[in-house]
């Protein structure tokens, strides 16, 4: 009788088998992020060690500095992806401009977003950092190379996303068509193995995830509802707060959890200071497919329409009905 849990590639080649029509290039996709992951791991646990930590002294698109993991983690993924043979276009927070991938040998079925190491900012601190990443349907033609069209499509039409977390243990979560599963990286086998199957979102939870520091940069509206997420006048129980500043890693706790994490738009940052392609895209599609919520306070981020790379959005993330209750609280009033 089999006890071990299923690996990664076992769980996805099974997964494949439900679709007879499947070519494997969807199958290759997974197999690059789970292997990109694997590498950004090992180095990632070994930081201190190497040459990887600090920064480079250059500035990313978004004027950002780059720290010198940032750009391994990019690089490996950027390679992984592209020696799939199933990817026709990247974008990642560390590109300008989008990766466009020839229609030879074999045009690529699909197109790949990431953050490759998002929280990368605390790598030097030994604080739990990841992967996140997304994958969408090729949409411009076959013959030709791929482009910014396969990858500015709303995060509904995802059709994977995922993340890693190198924490105290390194874990992969998938959210696929048949719902949301956790692996978790055996050293010893080098082998993500199947831990967290059919992962669910509690539907409320204890635990608020917000940076108060930025409090006075708030809306009022915002300051308001934060204040009665935190302690509501109705007597029911005070929240408890948690707040890593990895949003891979506030967001997994969020995940097994329950609760809420709140990135709101402030006046130095208006449009909020995530990324809504590679960030709260596929974050918000897995939390949907686990049976959580995630909006931008106005409308779901499943909906949000990306016209750039780089967009930025206000992000609600977490138990549907703590969402839900954020939402209503922080509606602006309506000016005379
Ligand atoms: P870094 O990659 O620069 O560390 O930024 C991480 C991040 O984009 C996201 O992972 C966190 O949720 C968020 O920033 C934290 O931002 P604050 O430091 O402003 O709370």
């Amino acid at each position: 009788m089999e006890t071990r849990p299923l690996t990664l590639t076992e769980y996805i080649t099974r997964s494949q088998q439900a679709f007879p029509q499947a070519t494997g290039a969807f199958t290759l996709v997974m197999q690059g992020f789970a292997l990109g992951c694997k590498i950004i791991s090992r180095e990632v646990n070994a930081a201190g060690l190497g040459q990887l930590i600090g920064l480079t002294g250059r500035r990313n698109v978004q004027g950002e500095i780059v720290a010198r993991m940032d750009e391994f983690s990019n690089d490996t993924l950027v390679k992984t992806m592209t020696r799939t043979g199933a990817v026709c276009a990247i974008g990642s927070e560390e590109l300008a401009v989008p990766i466009r991938l020839p229609a030879s040998p074999t045009p690529g079925e699909y197109s790949a977003v990431f953050d490759p190491l998002d929280g990368s900012s605390n790598v030097d601190y030994a604080v739990p950092v990841g992967t996140i990443f997304g994958v969408y349907r090729r949409r411009s033609p076959r013959e030709q190379l791929g482009g910014v069209e396969d990858l500015l499509q709303p995060p509904r039409d995802l059709i994977a996303a995922g993340y890693a977390v190198y924490g105290s243990s390194t874990i992969l979560v998938l959210a696929l068509h048949d719902g949301v599963h956790g692996f978790t990286l055996d050293p010893s086998l080098g082998e993500f193995l199947l831990s967290h199957p059919d992962m669910k979102v509690p539907p409320r939870g204890k635990i608020l995830s917000v940076n108060t520091g930025n409090r006075f940069l708030w809306s009022d509206a915002t300051q308001r509802a934060v204040a009665e997420m935190e302690k509501p006048r109705d007597g029911k129980p005070a929240r408890t707060m948690r707040y890593v500043g990895s949003l891979v890693a506030d967001a997994h706790r969020t995940l097994l959890a329950g609760g809420l994490f709140l990135y709101p738009a402030d006046a130095a940052q208006p449009a909020g200071k995530l990324r809504l392609l590679y960030e709260a895209g596929p974050l918000a599609f897995l939390f949907e497919k686990a049976g959580g919520a995630a909006t931008d306070g106005v409308r779901p981020i499943l909906d949000r329409d990306p016209k750039t790379l780089h967009d930025r959005t206000p992000l609600i993330l977490g138990s549907r009905e703590d969402v839900a209750r954020f939402a209503e609280l922080s509606v602006e009033p309506a000016t005379t």
